[in-house]
């Protein structure tokens, strides 16, 4: 039997141990569904507080709880270790490493390169190497692959090696790791069909593409997709404002339209560690290959103006009630990037705070999922969402709209309110 169909038979029996290299909100999630289809895994961090944590049944991220870690190692077939030697272990390797930009926008791949150096360490006959992290095209290819052959042993025939780009949508309540369909591309035909038959047990729906560039290609096309139409309704924001047209009830009636349209909403900025991220791995890539991804750029653009779009709004509703901003009392509601979570990567909120604060405004903000945080030599703490703290403020100044705020409080008590998100116009004045 050649080793691609022995690894496919021993996948089928589960009789496979699994290498998780990054145990964040990808890595986990997909550590929990391996161990219960069957497989053992070991799961590896750099962080001796995560694999510690985990090791005593904890979590540290919120789509895994700390009973379903206990779950996980009461099998007996789930360790976290900081020891990186030991992946040879494993007979399929998954990189679910982070992959941020620099501060010039160019891709940090570093993550990438150093799990691919502790990999190539313990390359051993027979492993299976799946990349996850979302990266420009080629990175498969170009980067890992010469660095693992360079041990001497063959991809496709001692190794493989494939892409697979991760899906995690943090937060989502229906769509999760298993029931996700996973695409897979190899370098080699077998490194597909390999491939995907590790993840098979675990994974509801596999979508076999056939380069690891094709793969790669996925996941960006996915987020550009997203990055574009978002800023397409941010500039029709922009345009309804200027023509005193009210922008949600424009896109409300074109998405009564059953067919090629599809709803996105504006809002004061893109955030997230994924959609303002992504598309710049695609337009660094191309700009290698004199290639100018305008769509990518344009929509990169519009979307960062949408801070000082709303700010700009504010100063015209303060000036209304004969205010200026400077010295104005603006209870900022909701951080984090989106609604219900708690994360701060790349939240719009950031820039308003900052904007605020350069227009001297005096700046508080009530998050229920933040409660505290620092930015820019600043320090802030949720304050408490009282009829007192909306009416004490000059302006309400909505960014995030998180579902467990009393917005009906807010409409009733706040002087003046700028909303990024068109979710105060539901509740009663
Ligand atoms: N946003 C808008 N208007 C929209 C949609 C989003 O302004 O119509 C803003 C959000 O407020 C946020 C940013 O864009 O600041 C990104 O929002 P997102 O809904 O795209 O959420 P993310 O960043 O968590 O994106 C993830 C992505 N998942 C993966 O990359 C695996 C994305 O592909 C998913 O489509 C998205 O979740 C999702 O659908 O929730």
């Amino acid at each position: 039997m050649s080793l691609a169909n022995d690894l496919i038979a021993r996948a089928e029996r589960r009789d496979i141990t699994f290498g998780i290299v990054g145990l964040g909100y990808v890595g986990l999630p997909l550590c929990a569904e391996l161990v219960r289809a069957g497989f053992r895994v070991l799961g590896y961090d750099i962080s001796e507080r995560v694999c510690e944590g985990l090791n005593a049944g904890i979590s540290h991220i919120k789509d895994i709880s700390s009973a379903e870690v206990a779950e996980l190692r009461a099998t007996g077939r789930f360790e976290a270790t900081t020891d990186g030697g030991r992946l040879g272990e494993a007979d399929t390797i998954s990189i679910c490493v982070p992959t941020p930009l620099s501060k010039y926008k160019d891709p940090d791949v570093s993550f990438i390169v150093a799990a691919t150096e502790s990999i190539k360490a313990t390359l051993r006959r027979g492993q299976v190497i799946v990349l996850e992290s979302t990266t420009y095209p080629g990175t498969t290819r170009e980067i890992m692959l010469p660095a693992l052959e360079s041990t001497g042993l063959k991809v496709g025939e001692d190794f493989f090696l494939a892409f697979s780009p991760e899906r995690v949508d943090p937060g989502n309540p229906v769509y999760q790791t298993k029931n996700t369909p996973k695409v897979v591309g190899g370098i080699t035909p077998d490194c597909s069909r390999v491939a995907c038959a590790m993840y098979a047990p675990a994974i509801d729906t596999l979508v076999p593409v056939s380069t690891t560039e094709a793969a790669e290609l996925v996941k960006l096309l996915e987020n550009t997709f997203r990055s574009v139409n978002i800023g397409l309704v941010n500039e029709m924001a922009i345009v309804c404002d200027k023509l005193g047209v009210d922008v949600w009830e424009v896109i409300e009636a074109a998405a009564t339209k059953p067919f090629g349209f599809m709803k996105f909403t504006p809002g004061p900025g893109l955030g997230g560690h994924c959609i303002p991220i992504d598309p710049h791995y695609l337009a660094w890539k191309m700009r290698g290959l004199n290639y100018k991804t305008r769509f990518i750029d344009l929509a990169g653009e519009l979307n960062s103006e949408m801070p000082l779009f709303w700010v700009r709004k504010l100063m015209e509703e303060l000036n209304g009630h004969r205010k200026s901003i400077n010295g104005a009392k603006v209870l900022v509601i909701g951080v984090a990037y989106k609604k219900d979570i708690d994360d701060l990567r790349e939240s719009p909120a950031l820039d308003i705070l900052g904007l605020l604060h350069q227009h001297g405004a005096d700046v508080s903000y009530h998050d229920p999922y933040v409660a505290k945080f620092s930015e820019a030599g600043y320090d802030y703490a949720s304050v408490p969402l009282t009829a007192e703290t909306v009416q004490a403020a000059d302006a309400v100044f909505v960014v995030t709209d998180h579902t467990n705020i009393d917005w009906a409080l807010i409409r009733k008590h706040a002087a003046l309110a700028v909303d990024t998100r068109h979710v105060l116009a539901k509740f009663p004045a």
